[in-house]
């Protein structure tokens, strides 16, 4: 049996590649940062029991090495799925230090891990498009150059560049997936599309009456979560590591998120969208789009949800999660403002 870790795996891709691991037959270990409540394994505690019940959670952290080291140590890995960061764009410019501690130099902490402890292990690291920031070309592939926009981003070329060069220095089994915005309902509620889908149904529900969002001309290239942790996994089955663009190669406007979600749950997002300074950033990543033609030739990937599908099913999910979720209805609860 293979022993895959998982940094991050109580996050949005680290549930889903969980399941796919464990499907796979994999023992999966994931780590899990100490807090005050379990309230952060969420997206593991509504996996299917059988699923749940396969996974080892640990204590680690990313900027605890002597964690990482333990860990590797103890259940010797022969792959290391990087996933765990400080994964908000504009709460990095709230927390830039912390950003670049977790997101930059815990990958470093992890690698140097692998590299202490002497085991023949595949890492993956967790590189994104927001590398690419202020776009020299579109699409974006793995030849475009970075030029980050915030410290997220900047933290995420650090992370890239050091899994390059331990590759090229040690020989490591290392490949970065240069993964394209991906979305699911298991999305974290700050982020813009699942803002949108949880604002939608709680207008819906007569639970809002608006919903308040930052810059909405800006273009992503969305696809679903689950079809890019088949991607992650694919690049380990490779006999020789490499770096790959994921992404779909469609970009919307965060304009047309909500013109399509407001819709699904048939109503006209003009009614209900403001506009709030808050929500804009200090330097904003304007447009990007992706092209995945060499993990469609290489790794034979390619996405299988498209916008509508993705939109439909996020819109759908919040609306039953409102309907169900009684505690949530009349708590008072507020979505943190991001
Ligand atoms: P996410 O939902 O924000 O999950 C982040 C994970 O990292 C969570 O499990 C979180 O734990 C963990 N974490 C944060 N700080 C940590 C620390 N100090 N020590 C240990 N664990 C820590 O992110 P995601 O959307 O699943 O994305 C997965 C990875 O891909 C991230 O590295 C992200 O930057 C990168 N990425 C994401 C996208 C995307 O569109 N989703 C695109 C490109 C790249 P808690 O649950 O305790 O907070
Ligand atoms: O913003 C705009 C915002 O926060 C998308 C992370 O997973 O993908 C993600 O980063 C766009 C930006 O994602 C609001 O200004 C408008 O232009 O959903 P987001 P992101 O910044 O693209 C990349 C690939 C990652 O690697 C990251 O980890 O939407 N926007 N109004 C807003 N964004 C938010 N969050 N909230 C708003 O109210």
């Amino acid at each position: 049996m293979k022993t895959a870790l998982i940094t991050g795996i109580t996050g949005q891709d680290g549930s889903y590649l969980s399941e796919l691991l464990i499907s796979k037959g994999y023992r999966v270990i994931g780590i899990v940062r100490r807090s005050s409540s379990v309230d952060s394994r969420g997206r593991l505690d509504h996996l299917d029991p059988d699923v749940r019940k396969k996974i080892i959670l640990q204590y680690g952290d990313m900027t605890d090495a002597s964690s990482l080291v333990a860990i590797i140590k103890r259940f010797e890995p022969s792959e290391v799925y990087n996933l765990a960061a400080q994964s908000h764009v504009k709460i990095s410019f709230d927390q830039p230090i912390y950003t670049s501690e977790v997101t930059g130099v815990g990958t470093l902490n992890v690698l140097e891990a692998i590299r202490i402890s002497g085991l023949n292990v595949r890492f993956y690291q967790a590189s994104s498009s927001e590398q690419f920031g202020k776009v020299a070309h579109t699409p974006q592939n793995e030849s475009t150059p970075f030029y980050p926009r915030s410290p997220y981003g900047v933290s995420k070329v650090f992370a890239h560049w050091i899994t390059v060069n331990y590759r090229e220095a040690y020989g490591m089994h290392n490949s970065c997936g240069i993964l394209f915005n991906h979305e699911s309902p298991r999305r974290g509620e700050n982020f813009v599309t699942r803002k949108i889908s949880l604002g939608v149904a709680k207008i819906k529900e007569e639970m809002d009456a608006e919903l308040r969002l930052g810059n909405i001309d800006s273009q992503r290239d969305w696809g679903f979560a689950g079809d890019y942790v088949e991607a992650m996994w694919l690049m380990l089955q490779q006999e020789k590591p490499d770096d790959y663009v994921v992404a779909t190669g469609v970009s919307h406007t965060v304009r047309d998120f909500c013109e399509a979600a407001f819709s699904h749950a048939g109503m006209d997002y003009k009614d209900y969208v403001k506009t709030d300074s808050e929500y804009f950033r200090p330097s904003e990543v304007d447009a990007l789009r992706g092209d995945a033609a060499k993990a469609r030739e290489k790794l034979g990937w390619k996405p299988k949800t498209d916008f509508k599908s993705l939109v439909g099913m996020m819109v759908d999910s919040d609306l039953a999660f409102v309907r169900n979720n009684f505690s949530y209805k009349h708590s008072g609860f507020r979505l943190s403002r991001r």
